[in-house]
């Protein structure tokens, strides 16, 4: 996914609702930021980098699981449905689905026109036969989607873990939402990372060669550029925590000593030792997945992992 001809260093215009977001979260105890947020164009970048590490097992494991499942999911949900993909198609996963169930459609959804714009173009290179509709809106709010598709039955795809950036309430939430939009007769294929030994965990999110940390800091980087703001990069430490009650992967930024800077011209401080809560990856096992999906008004119908157990795909019907 690239974000094009944006300088580095160059100012850009902001988003307002980062801006909304940074301040508030700057102002709340514990400091937080959307997770969203982390992808720019360098964000994006080191978040490809990122599934490349070896210690980053789920993009290519979920890829493996992809080839085994595919064929089996095109079995079951049968041909002539449209492929809807929530935050949109990613450069190696959603070819392995479109070949697998050949639609006649495909609808990637993304909130950035740039990523989708960059990624539709090269899918339909890819695939000359298939449609493809890009659809430019945040897919956590009920969208109606193209009239030339309502009568046709959806298969949703929601790849990547993405559903563990959202506490349990919010996921619930979208799936509710995304029971609605993709209407009657839908499916879902979604991904989920497993919980297992924090000895693996970990260093999936704090990587030997510093790649996350950059990831990280990198939004420290964004809020300076599009913010204007005076943010000390340097004194802040990556952070990945195991929180084994609530099963999930904390990511943090610490102040590693006092710090003052401004955001739009409004004074912050920290004391070392402060942090900025970034990401949560809420980890489901087999169970949880299920009762999560059948929460979200979602009836699972077939799973699969890989070998090792470290990641599941799950197939649900509404
Ligand atoms: C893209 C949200 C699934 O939580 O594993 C990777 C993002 N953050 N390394 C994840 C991420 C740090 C990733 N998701």
């Amino acid at each position: 996914m690239l974000k094009p001809e944006i300088e580095d260093g160059e100012q850009t215009l902001a988003d307002p609702a980062f801006r909304a977001d940074v301040l508030a979260g700057f102002e709340r105890r514990p400091r937080a930021i959307p997770a969203r947020w982390f992808y720019d164009r360098r964000g994006s970048e080191l978040f490809e980098a990122i599934t490349d590490l070896p210690e980053y097992y789920p993009t290519r494991t979920e890829a493996g699981i992809l080839r085994t499942a595919c064929p089996e999911v095109a079995e079951i949900a049968g041909t002539g449905r449209a492929v809807v993909e929530f935050g949109s198609g990613s450069s190696t996963k959603t070819p392995i689905l479109l070949d697998a169930v050949a639609p006649s459609v495909y609808v990637p959804i993304d909130i950035s026109g740039d990523f989708l714009r960059d990624s539709s173009r090269v899918l339909s290179a890819q695939f000359p036969d298939l449609l493809v509709l890009p659809f430019e809106a945040d897919f956590m709010r009920p969208l109606s989607l193209p009239q030339t598709i309502a009568e046709t039955p959806k298969l949703g795809f929601f790849p990547g873990s993405t559903i563990g950036n959202m506490i349990p309430l919010m996921a619930v939430d979208l799936l509710r939402t995304m029971r609605q939009s993709l209407g009657l007769g839908a499916m879902l294929l979604v991904g989920m990372d497993r919980i297992k030994d924090p000895d693996i965990l970990v260093p999936a999110y704090d990587d030997a060669a510093g790649v996350t940390a950059a990831f990280n800091r990198n939004l420290l980087e964004r809020i300076n550029r599009e913010l204007g703001g005076t943010i000390p990069v340097d004194a802040f430490r990556h952070r990945a925590i195991w929180n084994d009650d609530r099963a999930r992967i904390e990511m943090h930024l610490e102040a590693t000593r006092d710090v003052e800077f401004t955001i739009d011209g409004r004074p912050f401080s920290m004391a070392a030792g402060e942090t900025i809560h970034t990401e949560n990856s809420h980890k489901y096992g087999q169970r949880d997945a299920k009762i999560l999906l059948r929460s979200g008004g979602w009836t699972p119908i077939a799973a699969w992992s890989d070998p090792d157990g470290l990641f599941s795909l799950y197939l649900a019907e509404a």
